[in-house]
């Protein structure tokens, strides 16, 4: 530990150095744009020549000079062409973010590319996942904290280890700074800036169950039927690609998926939610309906002679369709919108939109074909400019598409490739994972950093995609996959089964109870995913979020927070020493809480309630609306003053009607007062709970008091 923090003051110490040979640009200017938030630029020329920005939410127009004194100044530098950014960190310092890459929590010492790859079986090494996020989030060693914002979609180059360096080819690019006391701040902040996730529809936080592929359609209601005669709760099925006809985006198998919507009316009648994939390639056939209107609106990506870029993927040669443009989002938000009402879908799964092409060195498309995309993306351009953003315009054309197909519905948008910023259209899984442990110790960091990087709906495949597992490590992927903020099961093709019955009674108990215990956090969780859109707070927190000076802390990645009030202790691996499982003296004094009962698993994550919270449960149920909440459990951790408080946040599940004021916001306070504790509940909203409902209160950390009221 002394030897790491040593070179990590070397290396910062020595930053500045790396300049020698450069020409670094004298002056760079600075503009507040918010609260302790400027955006740098090399210099005027680059500043007047700017492309807007597409991970911002909204143009930020400055508004006065940086204040004096701001903490943190970037340097720009010409060098072999390219542009290059250096901030200097000062010792102690942890980096964290860069959302979608393996490896452990802290980034500090990793070189990162941000350009969108289809990583198939990737590992902990891998530079460029499906994702790219030029974002890095420093805590100071006083646990104060700064963000950076590399405002570019280019291919970037983040070198971690001497502080932070960006390095990019392609025109000059902003450096936005956001300076804050504490990382959660600027999180937040960094939502504000780049777009809040919306509140997702209520199902879509349930458990999810996936394959390449269930397929044909007999085999998906084979699939419901386990679940529900197993009493394993779960909310959606996923419908891979065999349910297309030869692969091809907007088909059905006329054999085995001949009536999609009578699968989707069967499932929903036992409760079960559907999400059907759409892949971008178009394959290159007339007669083809999509091939057709899409040639004769001339709305594919184009090469430098005009013709449409063809690439091999799934369905054979295939055209890509234009998604910079606003025309060719409202083509593929229609077309996804029918598709919708034809499959009875819920929610929609975009693959493949790197955009993935297969047998080419680059994985990717050319990089001189020509996008013709809107000037408020910057104008037409290569795919060097829109390669990282291809998928994030993609996603939010389904979005919007569905949005406008059903807009009394919140849509539900899975996307493997996104951006920094596609939060506001698309959850994430971290995609093509393996069934190993390395997979099963990056999980929890991967989507602590996309969370850290304003994307708060993350998972990996539980089970793992390729590879098989043993029947104990699927077990331990369920336990602590259950707990993830977007938590759905998945297997590739070939692979041996991978649901929750697959390895025999013992681990299916494993995962029944921790399903179960998902469903019975289902209040609770759905109260932090409105914190979270509302916030921009992740809902799967750090551990050092409770605590961010303390070092070690800073690289806990077996602990993490649910939430403000819930600590989860996932046991996945011996760890020497003892004390890095612990998140804090404060943290230690969390009571432990049994939400499902059961003996001590090691599969099965400890759950602490944050001394001070109320903590919310519902009843089992087999899937997420099966009846009205009838029942709450609220557990009640008193802090040293013997004070407690929680909230409840409902309201219709799906829906805009929360917007104006159809919810209900409960807040409970605890209080001790003698040999009693007395609980109060005031309440904000208009949406009415269900009559009747039965609130049952347990006093955790062996506290034996009476206790009065809700
Ligand atoms: O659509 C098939 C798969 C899908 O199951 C997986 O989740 C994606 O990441 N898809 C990739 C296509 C390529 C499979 C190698």
């Amino acid at each position: 530990m002394v030897m790491r923090r040593f070179w990590r003051g070397l290396q910062a110490a020595l930053a500045p150095l790396a300049l020698f040979g450069a020409a670094a640009h004298a002056d760079p200017i600075a503009e507040r744009i918010g609260d302790r938030v400027v955006r740098f630029w090399p210099d005027a020329a680059a500043q007047a020549s700017a492309l807007p920005s597409v991970a911002l939410q909204a143009p930020m127009p400055a508004l006065g000079p940086a204040p004096e004194g701001f903490p943190v100044t970037p340097v720009f530098t010409n060098e072999g062409g390219g542009h290059v950014v250096r901030i200097t960190t000062s010792r102690g310092t942890s980096l964290y973010g860069a959302g979608e890459i393996g490896g452990r929590l802290e980034h500090s010492g990793r070189t990162i590319v941000c350009w969108n790859t289809d990583a198939y079986a990737y590992n902990g090494q891998s530079p460029s996942l499906y994702q790219s996020h030029p974002w890095v989030l420093a805590v100071r060693a006083d646990g104060s904290s700064f963000g950076v914002l590399a405002d570019t979609p280019n291919r970037l180059v983040m070198n971690l280890s001497h502080g932070i360096e960006f390095r990019a080819q392609g025109p000059p690019f902003a450096v936005i700074v956001i300076e804050r006391s504490t990382p959660q701040a600027v999180v937040q902040a960094l939502a504000d800036l780049t777009g809040h996730m919306p509140l997702p529809p209520r199902w879509a936080i349930g458990f999810q169950q996936c394959r390449y592929s269930y397929a044909p359609s007999t085999e998906v209601e084979r699939i419901a039927r386990e679940f529900r005669s197993r009493d394993l709760p779960c909310d959606v099925l996923w419908m891979d690609i065999d349910y297309m006809d030869q692969h091809r985006s907007f088909t059905f198998d006329p054999v085995g998926f001949a009536n999609p919507k009578g699968l989707a009316d069967t499932l929903h009648s036992r409760g079960f939610r559907s999400v059907w994939i759409l892949d971008p390639h178009i394959r290159q056939e007339p007669g083809y309906e999509p091939y057709d209107q899409g040639t004769k609106y001339d709305y594919w990506v184009k090469m430098p002679d005009g013709s449409p870029y063809v690439g091999k993927v799934w369905p054979g040669m295939c055209v890509f369709p234009d998604f910079t443009r606003r025309d060719v989002r409202a083509w593929w938000g229609s077309m996804t919108a029918e598709f919708v009402q034809r499959s009875g879908a819920d929610g929609i799964w975009n693959d493949m939109n790197e955009p993935a092409v297969f047998d080419v060195t680059s994985k990717t498309m050319e990089l001189t074909a020509r996008h013709e995309a809107d000037a408020d993306l910057g104008g037409p351009g290569f795919h060097t400019r829109y390669h990282n953003i291809y998928g994030m315009q993609m996603a939010r054309a389904t979005f919007d598409g569905l949005h406008g197909a059903r807009p009394n519905r919140r849509p539900f948008v899975l996307s493997r490739a996104n951006h920094l910023g596609g939060q506001r259209f698309a959850a994430a899984w971290t995609g093509d994972n393996r069934s190993n442990d390395e997979h099963l110790l990056m999980a929890l960091p991967m989507v602590l950093n996309l969370g850290l990087s304003a994307q708060p709906f993350a998972g990996p495949d539980i089970g793992g995609y390729a590879e098989a597992c043993t029947g104990d490590q699927f077990a331990k992927w369920f336990g602590m996959g259950a707990l993830f903020p977007f938590s759905r099961a998945h297997a590739e093709k070939g692979n041996i089964r991978k649901e929750p019955w697959s390895f025999g009674p013992r681990i299916e108990a494993l995962c029944r109870r921790a399903l179960q215990t998902r469903y019975r956090l289902l209040p609770y969780l759905y109260t932090v995913f409105e914190e979270a859109s509302r916030t921009g707070l992740p809902v799967a927190r750090p551990a050092f979020f409770a605590d961010p000076k303390t070092e070690w802390v800073r690289s806990n990645e077996h602990e993490f927070l649910l939430g403000g009030d819930l600590l989860a202790r996932v046991d996945l691996e011996d760890v020497p020493d003892p004390a890095q499982r612990n998140l804090s003296d404060d943290a230690r004094s969390w009571p432990e809480a049994s939400i499902v009962d059961g003996p001590k698993e090691r599969a099965i994550p400890a759950l602490h309630v944050r001394a001070g919270a109320i903590v919310p449960l519902g009843p089992v149920m087999a899937y997420s609306d099966e009846r009205p909440l009838d029942e709450i459990e609220l557990l009640v951790a008193l802090d040293a003053h013997g004070h407690a408080e929680g909230v409840l946040y409902e309201d219709a599940g799906d829906g805009y009607g929360y917007q104006k004021g159809e919810f209900s916001r409960t807040h409970f306070t605890a209080t001790r007062e003698g040999d009693t504790a007395s609980l109060r509940a005031t309440h904000e909203g208009t949406w009415a709970p269900p009559a009747g409902r039965h609130y049952r209160v347990t006093l955790l950390g062996g506290a034996k008091l009476k206790v009065a009221g809700p």
